[in-house]
């Protein structure tokens, strides 16, 4: 049985393709568990410079399917379940599984929609393989084998049933590593990009920000890889040929003693490498060791420099802690800093993200992304709208993480659109290449090398330019 992912198009310039790590694993995850199936991704985001439509169309009508399978994210919603739904009149035999995100956080919606036949939620390693399984017990008895299956939704005859979340996967050292799956990506076109590899150390985040969807995905829980297992698939990624990695984590450097263990081992695997952490998990000499062992780019969720707005957002987090945090960047001299904002935050006046911008403009080597506070289904800000004096202005639906569809009590949506517009002005539009992470690994990695820089972060390329 052919089972085919769709990677679907982001959106996004293709200079900001990364390896989706979810797909990776799931398939790395079935074959684990030999499940006997063949494996394609129709990668419509990697292929989004020419047009992701046609190439769905090639691919998707090339050879039989049996399992047409798809994350499912918010804001590129619609062009997610279009592409499920083409692959279903091409293949109306296939079964549709989608899982992720959006899933997870609206799955009595989202099982309702025509081209979906089972959704998944939360983390998918062991109940995408179960599905798979349940279906290829064949057409009489999938049915009775899905409903022993946990943490998933079905439909059949128009008759909905959803089943609780399963608990996360606390041991991640069981799981296989990503780069099990990556053969079915092509790898050649990833090297072409000016790019990195992904890679998770920890999954979920303890916090429980109001306008986060991390709080609810992984119900303010977080679970560890060892060290040991993380340099498994480090070496991989080595062995492939890459040596920037991104470390996706919400919070890389939550536990000190661990992200020192982590360092000792990208440095001795020579990585160049970004993450993303909390201003209150870094300290100086933290920082320190974290870029001597080739930490290249740093990622602040920062979101206002107002201190009752952090409050309200639950951050808990103090202004004095995100100043000190970036001033300590610069003095260690951390390569790239990058500071994520949100504009329209309520309580917020116009004042207020005047004296962020302010602030911002005192860290001249920080590169400061704006986004429109948009509250995201299954966040608390989007249950209390009311109580947050917050009001849709279109159909949620319509979101664009760049553009305000809300009004505050503070501020009109006018108010909240012109200060995101000179805030993309002056410190630049947040999707354009200017904030693509990780910029600064081929001059890192071609000073260590001593060969000219190329853009792809390999050492293969950087060498092949060199000559
Ligand atoms: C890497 C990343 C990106 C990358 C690339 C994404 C990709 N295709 O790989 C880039 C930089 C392009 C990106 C862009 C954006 N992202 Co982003 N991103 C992430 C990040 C940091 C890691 C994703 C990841 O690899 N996770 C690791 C895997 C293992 O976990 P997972 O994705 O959850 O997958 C598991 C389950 O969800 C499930 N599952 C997932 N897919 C499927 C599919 C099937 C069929 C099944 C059965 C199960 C299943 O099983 C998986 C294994 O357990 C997450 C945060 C996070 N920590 O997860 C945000 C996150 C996915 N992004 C988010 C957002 C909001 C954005 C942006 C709007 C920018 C922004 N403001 O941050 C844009 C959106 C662009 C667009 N138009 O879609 C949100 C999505 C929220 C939502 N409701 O959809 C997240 C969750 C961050 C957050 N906490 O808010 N992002
Ligand atoms: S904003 Fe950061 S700290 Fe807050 S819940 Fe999301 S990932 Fe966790």
């Amino acid at each position: 049985m052919r089972v085919v992912f769709i990677n679907p198009p982001s959106g996004l310039e293709r200079d900001f393709y990364e390896i989706p790590l979810n797909i990776a694993y799931l398939i790395a995850c079935s074959r684990a568990r030999h499940v006997p199936v063949e494996f394609e991704v129709i990668d419509m985001e990697l292929y989004a410079g020419k047009d992701p439509w046609e190439h769905l169309e090639a691919r998707g009508t090339a050879n039989e399917v049996g399992v047409i399978a798809a994350p499912l994210y918010t804001y590129s919603l619609d062009a997610c379940l279009r592409a499920v739904a083409k692959m279903k009149t091409w293949h109306p035999r296939a079964v549709s599984i989608v899982g992720g995100p959006h899933a997870t956080l609206a799955p009595q919606e989202m099982i309702r929609h025509p081209a979906v036949d089972v959704l998944v939620t939360g983390e998918g390693d062991i109940a995408f393989v179960d599905v798979l399984e349940a279906i290829l017990a064949g057409p009489s008895n999938v049915d009775d084998q899905l409903s022993k299956v946990d943490g998933i939704a079905v439909k059949r005859d128009g008759k909905v049933s959803i089943k609780p979340r399963r608990s996360l996967i606390k041991d991640l050292d069981q799981l296989p590593l990503a780069t099990g799956g990556y053969d079915c990506f092509d790898l050649s076109e990833v090297r072409r990009l000016p790019n990195f590899v992904p890679v998770m150390a920890t999954r979920g985040c303890p916090y429980q920000c109001t306008f986060c969807s991390s709080s609810d995905l992984w119900q303010h829980r977080i679970h560890f890889r060892s060290p040991a297992n993380i340099r498994q698939e480090l070496e991989e990624i080595v062995a492939l040929g890459f040596r920037v990695v991104n470390f996706r984590d919400d919070m890389f450097s939550i536990r000190r003693q661990r992200t020192i263990e982590l360092c000792d081992v990208t440095s001795e695997l020579g990585l160049v490498w970004g993450c993303e952490t909390r201003a209150d998990c870094v300290d100086e000499e933290l920082l320190q060791i974290m870029v001597d062992g080739g930490l290249c780019t740093i990622r602040f969720g920062i979101e206002t420099f107002h201190q009752k707005s952090l409050d309200l957002l639950k951050k808990q987090e103090k202004v004095e802690e995100l100043i000190q945090a970036l001033e300590l960047c610069g003095k260690v001299g951390v390569p790239e800093v990058r500071c994520s904002f949100m504009i329209g935050i309520p309580g917020e006046t116009e004042e207020d993200v005047k004296e962020t911008f302010k602030i911002v403009r005192s860290f001249p080597f920080t590169t400061n992304r704006f986004w429109a506070f948009t509250p995201v289904v299954g966040t608390e800000a989007f249950v209390k709208m009311d109580e947050l004096g917050l009001q849709w202005l279109v159909d949620p639906k319509e979101k664009k993480a760049t553009h305000s569809i809300i009004k505050t009590r503070e501020m009109s949506n006018d108010q909240i659109n012109r200060l995101v517009q000179q805030a993309h002005l002056e410190f630049g539009h947040p999707l354009t290449k200017p904030h693509r992470d990780l910029q600064a690994a081929p001059r890192i990695l071609a000073a260590r090398d001593h060969v000219a820089p190329d853009c792809s972060g390999s050492v293969a390329a950087a060498k092949a330019t060199a000559n």
